[in-house]
C-alpha cells in the first residue's frame, strides 16, 4: 500500500487530494493544526475511514515534522500548508515567510534528516502568483517570476529550494505553480467564493450589495478537483520537474460578477470606472455590486494566463476537463443551497461586516 502525507490537508486541495488518493487505494496521513474553532468540514466525511489518519503538527515546527515524517515514512508527500490568501500576506508577512517559504525547507530538511531522501516523493505547491507582475501572457515554465506580494515572495524561496534539493540531493522534489483553482470548497474570502456567495444571498434577499477590489484583474481559473490530479501524476512520473497547470483561459473579475449573478437569475451592467464602478440589475436599476479601497492591494497580479502544454503533453493531463461556465455554476448551485440553509441574522449584518474588510 502507497502511503501519503499532505500537510494542509484541512484545505480544498487536501480535502480534494484525500479523496482522489484513499480512492486510488492509498494509505493518507494529513497534518492538523489545533485551532479553537472547527476547520475540519472540508475532510469531516474521511474521518474515520480505516486508511485516514490525522496528526497534529505545524509548519513552524520541525521537531512535529520530523517525528511525523520519521513515523510515517511516506512515499510520497503533498507539502499543500501555506498561508494562503495574497491580501493577508500584506497584513503578516513575517508568518507567511514562516509558513510558506522555512516551511517548504523544513518539509525537506525532515526527509533528508529521516533518511527518506531515495524513497519519498515531494509535491510543492506553487503558484502563479509568482509570476506578479507578468513579463509575458501566457506565463510557461520558461517565463521569468516577478512575485509581487510577500505571499509571493515567500512561495519563491519554496520553488528554489525544491529545486536546490532536486540538484544537491537527488530528491524527487516537484514544483505544481498550480494557477486560481477553484470550488464549492474555496474559502469564503478569495475573489470567487465571495461572488458566488453574495450572488446566492441577493439572489434570495438576504444581503443588498457585494463590494469587490480591482473588477478588472484577469485571472486563469480552473477546477480544484481537476487539478490535484496532476499533483499526483508529477509523482508517478519518470524524473521529478516543474509544471504549470491551468487551463489556457482567461476571464475577469467583472465576468466571473457577471456569470454568477447570471445563474442565480440577475443580470448585470456595469457602469463607471475604478473605484466607481458599479453593478446594476438590469431588471430593477439596483445597485448590487460597488468597489471598495479595502480589497485593493498594495501591489496587485493582473494578468494571468497560464500555458499547460508541458503538463499535457508530459503527464497526459487534461487541462479542460472543467470549463469555466461549468465551474462558476458548480460553485452557484451549491451556494444557492448552503444560503437557502442560512438563518437570516437580523440584528447584525455580518455579510457586510465581512464585506467591508473588518475580516477580509
Ligand atoms: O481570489 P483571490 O484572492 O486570489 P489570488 O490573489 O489570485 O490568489 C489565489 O490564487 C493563487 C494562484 O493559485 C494562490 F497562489 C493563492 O494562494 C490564492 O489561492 O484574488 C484574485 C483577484 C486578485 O487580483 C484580487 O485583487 O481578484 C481580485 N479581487 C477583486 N476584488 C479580489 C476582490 N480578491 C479578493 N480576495 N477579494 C475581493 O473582494
Amino acid at each position: 500500500m502507497v502511503t501519503a502525507f499532505i500537510t494542509g490537508v484541512t484545505g480544498q486541495d487536501g480535502s480534494y487530494l484525500s479523496e482522489f488518493l484513499l480512492e486510488k487505494g492509498y494509505d493518507v496521513h494529513g497534518m492538523i493544526r489545533r485551532g479553537s474553532v472547527d476547520f475540519r468540514n472540508r475532510i469531516a466525511h474521511l474521518e474515520g475511514h480505516e486508511h485516514f489518519h490525522l496528526h497534529y503538527g505545524d509548519m513552524s515546527d520541525s521537531m512535529s515534522l520530523v517525528a511525523l515524517i520519521s513515523a510515517i515514512k511516506p512515499d510520497e508527500i503533498y507539502n499543500l500548508a501555506a498561508q494562503s490568501h495574497v491580501q493577508v500576506s500584506f497584513d503578516a508577512p513575517e508568518f507567511t515567510a514562516n509558513v510558506d517559504a522555512t516551511g517548504v525547507l523544513r518539509v525537506l530538511e525532515a526527509v533528508r534528516v529521516c533518511g527518506l531522501t531515495d524513497k519519498c516523493r515531494v509535491y510543492q505547491a506553487s503558484t502563479s502568483e509568482l509570476y506578479g507582475r507578468v513579463v509575458e501572457v501566457p506565463q510557461s515554465e520558461e517565463t521569468p517570476f516577478y512575485p509581487y506580494s510577500p505571499y509571493a515572495v515567500a512561495k519563491q524561496y519554496g520553488f528554489w529550494i525544491v529545486k536546490e534539493y532536486r540538484d544537491a540531493y537527488k530528491m524527487f522534489a516537484c514544483n505544481g505553480i498550480l494557477f486560481n483553482h477553484e470550488s464549492e470548497r474555496r474559502g469564503e474570502t478569495f475573489v470567487t467564493r465571495k461572488i458566488t456567495l453574495a450572488a446566492s444571498r441577493i439572489a434570495q434577499g438576504k444581503q443588498d450589495k457585494l463590494y469587490l477590489g480591482n473588477l478588472g484583474s484577469l485571472r486563469d481559473w480552473g477546477y480544484a478537483k481537476d487539478y490535484v490530479e496532476c499533483m499526483w501524476l508529477m509523482l508517478q512520473a519518470d524524473k521529478p520537474d516543474d509544471y504549470v497547470i491551468a487551463t489556457g483561459v482567461q476571464h475577469s473579475v467583472r465576468e466571473f460578477c457577471q456569470l454568477a449573478f447570471h445563474y442565480v437569475g440577475i443580470e448585470l451592467d456595469f457602469k463607471g470606472e475604478g473605484i466607481d464602478e458599479v453593478g446594476i440589475d438590469k431588471a430593477t436599476g439596483r445597485e448590487v455590486i460597488a468597489v471598495s479601497p479595502d480589497f485593493y492591494r498594495p501591489t496587485d497580479v493582473v494578468n494571468l494566463l497560464g500555458d499547460p502544454s508541458k503538463a499535457k503533453r508530459e503527464l497526459g493531463w487534461n487541462p479542460n476537463t472543467t470549463p469555466f461556465e461549468e465551474l462558476v455554476k458548480i460553485m452557484v448551485e451549491h451556494d444557492m443551497r448552503k444560503v437557502a440553509e442560512e438563518r437570516m441574522v437580523e440584528t447584525v449584518n455580518l455579510e457586510e461586516f465581512l464585506e467591508r474588510g473588518i475580516v477580509k
